[in-house]
């Protein structure tokens, strides 16, 4: 037994099969998309070269993907077997390994789109898993002339203990992850009648490289909530019920909301915490049932002034009922460009609302709306010092350059973003130094609720440059120069970068 290499290699690969299996059930206990394994094998996708990854496509056709993670579990359990080796030179060597191990699932978890922060859980539990079984494993392989027991038994039994418990712990998993399984099953096999796929309004977008593209694609779409995990809801399982103020209170199940009238439209959404020039920030074609049509059914009394609405995780905000009765596009979602709602954006259901930042309107999983007074109640934000109110403020962004980056002296084209949902844009202005405001051409203006593209094409001398921007809404408003942080109610100022020229 202590000559042996096979009891280490052993202990190495039980040791990571517990962790794999304790990492397992976390995600699935958490209703976590994908787990550190998938992820490894996203990074690898990521960090392949595109030719060599179109040679390998095509030589194993559409099941890349299986191979690819079949790959990197076998190269774990390489990797664990070695471990177990390493461990018996010094247990630290594979506690070190292990760890080094957990540190590549971190950063392949880290470099997916809008990482949940969630995530990094199973990652921490399959580390700790993977030190302490290791430790206890091998303790039983070190000889200990003092000890008279029988070490070798002692390891078989703690090593079947492993191998049993991890395969329970794998089932349970299995049976956790079960429900999201069932709900993206259920998602994917919804045909929405009426529902039509986005198609860019011609003229919409400037045609300038390194420009945020106008329409964001689902995948790319910025994501914010409260929730460790976001809600599985089926949309069998699933109504809103809105009631309060109102003559007839309405409970409308997901096949209720399916027969109405549809709305689609473009709506930008946008967090209030975005930063003068942040990217919290993203363009969707909407499809949904109008809000008004539903308010007026259930008749509005008078005196109300407030929707309080509330997620499927609890979650609140407080939205203006006169932002979602003038007329504007407010709706409650069922699609987004074109597919049902992604989970994590909703589904399946969720408030849009153009004009307000998505704190005060934007509920995903919604389930709730009472029609009642702000005075009534705290919504979640404004528990925690932000607004009651939150209209969206006048705001625009240089995405081109982009901040201390060079260019070529010359003539230089520039361009960006602006924004005011609800209200539109009417002018961007660009200044370069010191120099006059310069009005920048922009893409198409019309759709109001979305933000809009502009571009502008400046004289650069070489040198050390900053450059500005501003917006003029079709109110005439010009866009404040006041900075102000996100909180409480959005940031303000104008967008400032500093670019060089040779
Ligand atoms: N249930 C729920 N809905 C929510 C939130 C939340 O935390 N929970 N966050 C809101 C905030 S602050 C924003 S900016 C938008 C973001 O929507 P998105 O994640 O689809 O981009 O959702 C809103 N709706
Ligand atoms: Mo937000």
């Amino acid at each position: 037994m202590r000559t042996s290499r096979w009891p280490w290699l052993l202990a190495g690969l039980l040791a990571g099969l517990a962790g794999l299996a304790t990492s397992y059930l976390t995600s699935g206990l958490l209703n976590l998309r994908g787990n550190p394994v998938t992820q490894v094998a996203e990074l690898v996708i990521k960090l392949t070269p595109g030719n060599v990854a179109e040679s390998a496509i095509q030589a194993v056709g559409h099941k890349d993907k299986p191979l690819l993670v079949t790959g990197v579990l076998v190269v774990l359990l390489l990797c664990f077997a070695g471990i177990g080796l390493a461990a018996r030179r010094a247990t630290d060597w594979g506690i070190g390994l292990f760890i080094v191990l957990g540190v590549i699932g971190l950063v392949a978890q880290q470099s997916q789109f809008n990482p949940p922060v969630a995530g990094v859980l199973p990652i921490l539990v399959g580390v700790l898993t993977w030190t302490v079984v290791l430790a206890l494993l091998v303790a039983q392989l070190r000889p200990r002339p003092f000890l008279d027991v029988d070490n070798g038994r002692r390891f078989l039994l703690g090593a079947a203990a492993v191998g049993v418990g991890s395969a329970v712990v794998g089932g349970i998993g299995w049976r956790a992850g079960g429900r999201l399984r069932k709900v993206d099953a259920a998602r994917r096999s919804l045909t929405l009648t009426g529902v039509t796929p986005p198609k860019v309004p011609a003229g919409t977008e400037v045609g300038l490289d390194g420009i945020e593209a106008w329409a964001t694609p689902a995948g790319r779409f910025y994501r914010i909530d409260t929730s460790l995990s976001p809600p599985a809801i089926a949309p069998a399982d699933w109504t809103v019920r809105i009631h309060g103020m109102v003559d007839h209170e309405l409970t409308l199940t997901y096949d209720d909301l399916l027969r109405r009238k549809r709305t689609e439209a473009w709506v930008t959404l946008n967090c209030v915490s975005n930063t003068v020039g942040g990217n919290l920030i993203s363009n969707g074609w909407w499809s949904g049932v109008r809000l008004q049509d539903l308010l007026d059914e259930a008749g509005v009394q008078a005196g109300a002034d407030a929707l309080k609405q509330t997620s499927d995780d609890g979650w609140t905000c407080g939205t203006p009922i006169s932002a979602v009765t003038d007329g504007r596009d407010a709706m409650l979602a069922i699609a987004l460009n074109g597919e049902p709602l992604p989970i994590e954006h909703g589904f399946p259901v969720r408030t849009v609302v153009p004009g307000l930042y998505g704190y005060v309107s934007a509920c995903k999983w919604v389930r709730d709306i009472e029609v009642t007074t702000f005075d009534a109640f705290t919504a979640y934000w404004t528990e925690r010092g932000w607004s009651a109110q939150g209209p969206v403020k006048l705001a625009s962004r240089i995405d081109v350059p982009r901040n201390g980056h060079s260019v070529t002296a010359g003539k230089v084209r520039v361009g960006g973003m602006a924004w005011q949902q609800d209200i539109g844009i009417r002018a961007v202005e660009v200044q370069l130094d010191a120099g006059p405001w310069q009005p920048a051409h922009l893409g198409r203006t019309e759709l109001d609720d979305a933000w809009v593209q502009w571009d502008a094409t400046l004289d650069v001398p070489s040198g050390s440059h900053s450059l500005r921007v501003r917006a003029t809404n079709k109110n005439g408003q010009v866009q404040t120069a006041v900075q102000a942080a996100p909180a409480p109610n959005g940031a303000s100022g104008w967008h400032t970068i500093s670019f060089q020229a040779g």
